[in-house]
C-alpha cells in the first residue's frame, strides 16, 4: 500500500469562508493514493463476510491499520476534519443481503488494528437490506470541530483512516469505492510560524 504523504498538500490549500470565518481548507483524495486493487472487489457470501479496505496487511479480509495519512504539516492546531466515503455495492447472487459498512479513524499508532475500538473511533456507518441484481451506493461522512471526541486522535504523526463493509446472506456481492475525501482545516493564524 502506497503511503500517503501530505507535503505537497500546502500548495492546495485554498481560502474558504466557514460561519463567518476563514480557514485554511486541504482537500485530500485519498483514492489517488490507493493502489487500484484495493477499491474493488467481489465477495461469496456463505452466512458473513467482512472486508476492510483500504487493505494494509495483504488480507481484504483480516482488520488492519488501514491507509495511514501522514506528514501533515498543518496540523499544529487543526480546527477541522471532514470526511465522505461512497462505495458502490452490488448483488451478484441470488439471495438477499443484509449490507453494513462503517468508516474509522484511528492515531498512526493504532497500525494493527483499527476497527476493534481500542484506541480508534468508529466516525459513521450505514446498513440496508440489497435484493438479488440490486446496485446501492452507500455514503460515509463525517465532521468534526475542536472539542469533538476524535479530534486528539489526528496529529504531527498523521492518523490512520479505513472502512469495513460487512454483508450477511448467501449471494455474491462486488463492491467499489467510488469516493473518498477529506478535508483537513485551520485557522490561517495557526499557520503563522513561531519561529
Ligand atoms: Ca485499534
Amino acid at each position: 500500500m502506497k503511503r500517503l504523504f501530505l507535503l505537497s498538500l500546502l500548495l492546495l490549500l485554498t481560502l474558504a469562508a466557514c460561519s463567518a470565518r476563514t480557514l485554511l481548507v486541504a482537500d485530500v483524495d485519498v483514492l489517488s493514493f490507493v493502489d487500484a486493487a484495493d477499491l474493488e472487489g467481489d465477495l461469496t457470501v456463505p452466512g458473513s463476510v467482512q472486508v476492510f479496505v483500504p487493505d494494509a496487511d495483504g488480507d481484504p479480509l483480516t482488520p488492519d491499520g488501514g491507509q495511514l495519512v501522514d506528514q501533515l504539516p498543518v496540523l499544529d492546531a487543526l480546527a477541522g476534519f471532514a470526511v465522505r466515503v461512497t462505495v458502490e455495492v452490488e448483488n451478484t447472487g441470488g439471495g438477499t443481503l443484509q449490507v453494513a459498512a462503517e468508516f474509522r479513524l484511528a492515531p498512526a499508532s493504532d497500525s494493527a488494528d483499527i476497527y476493534d475500538g481500542v484506541q480508534d473511533l468508529k466516525l459513521a456507518e450505514a446498513g440496508f437490506q440489497l435484493d438479488p441484481g440490486a446496485r446501492r451506493t452507500i455514503t460515509l461522512e463525517a465532521e468534526l470541530v475542536q472539542g469533538d471526541a476524535g479530534m486528539e486522535l489526528i496529529t504531527q504523526e498523521g492518523f490512520r483512516v479505513g472502512m469495513k463493509i460487512a454483508a450477511t446472506g448467501a449471494s455474491s456481492v462486488h463492491y467499489r469505492i467510488t469516493g473518498f475525501d477529506l478535508q483537513l482545516k485551520q485557522r490561517p493564524f495557526d499557520l503563522i510560524p513561531s519561529g
